[in-house]
């Protein structure tokens, strides 16, 4: 069960975020309020959620899921892949110390965001990417088996990073698209396939046993239901802009 989550309120710059996803640019205003629905949701989960200013320096710094990996036995800062948001690191250093104690760092030439590291129990798949690569991911399965967790790569295609197309839900629960469908190493899951014309539900978060699913995907939800979860929808327009789905902007532990 999770406890706590940290996120960052959207700058007013995030207009200026990394994107290949040509659906034009953000509206702050309407991120602003999706991203205060997005809280209540996490809330509504029984987690108690940090909220940390915006950052103007960094366009894409509410996405604080690629800047750490935080398990349940210590906390590793990642090192992400794209130069613009390496400096976003330093913030999110500080907001954990009050969490943990144990803090690791992926050092250079290691990248690694921790967008393409999916936690199932004690072991993180770990995709490799255009921001990941093998070196980060090396470090960070050391890193992990020092405090008695393990990790493994997955090799990516098409998509920007592991959990774009892949999300853990408990229970065996996965949750595929695309690329992930096929994959030998998740064929021992029972999983729950998405089509493409969903893909951009595929990026779904467990939090204390409910779902929380981007609005507009009513297939998605009827799949999620019947596996026996409560689902709750929320609207993503904005992030999407920014290639990113709900489990970016959160980190949950
Ligand atoms: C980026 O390209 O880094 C941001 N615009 C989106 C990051 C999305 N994060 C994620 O999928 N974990």
């Amino acid at each position: 069960m999770f406890k706590h989550a940290i996120v960052r309120t959207p700058c007013k710059n995030m207009v200026a975020g990394l994107t290949g996803a040509g659906l034009g640019k953000p509206d702050h205003s309407l991120a602003m309020i999706q991203h205060q629905a997005y809280i209540k949701v996490l809330e509504s989960c029984n987690v108690e959620v940090t909220i940390l200013p915006p950052d103007e320096k960094y366009p894409d710094s509410t996405f604080v899921e690629d800047v750490a990996l935080l398990t349940p036995h210590c906390a590793i800062i990642t090192r992400p892949g794209a130069p613009s948001r390496q400096g976003e690191t330093e913030g999110i250093q500080r907001a954990i110390t009050p969490f943990y104690s144990a803090v690791e760092v992926i050092r250079e030439p290691g990248t690694i965001d921790a967008g393409d590291i999916m936690m199932v129990g004690e072991h993180y798949y770990i995709g490799l990417s255009e921001r990941t690569n093998p070196e980060g991911a090396r470090q960070m399965i050391q890193i992990l088996e020092q405090y008695g967790m393990s990790g493994s790569t997955v090799d990516l295609k098409h998509v920007l990073h592991l959990k774009t197309g892949a999300a853990y839900l408990e229970n065996n629960n996965l949750v595929v698209c695309g690329e992930f469908t096929e994959k030998a190493e998740f064929e021992k899951f029972n999983r729950i396939v998405i089509t493409e014309a969903n893909a951009y539900s595929a990026n779904c978060i467990w939090v204390n046993d409910r779902v929380v699913i981007p609005s507009g995907f009513p297939r998605t939800k009827e799949l999620i239901s019947s596996a026996g979860y409560p689902v709750i929808e929320t609207d993503m327009s904005e992030f999407q802009k920014l290639d990113g789905g709900l489990s970016c902007l959160s980190l949950r532990f």
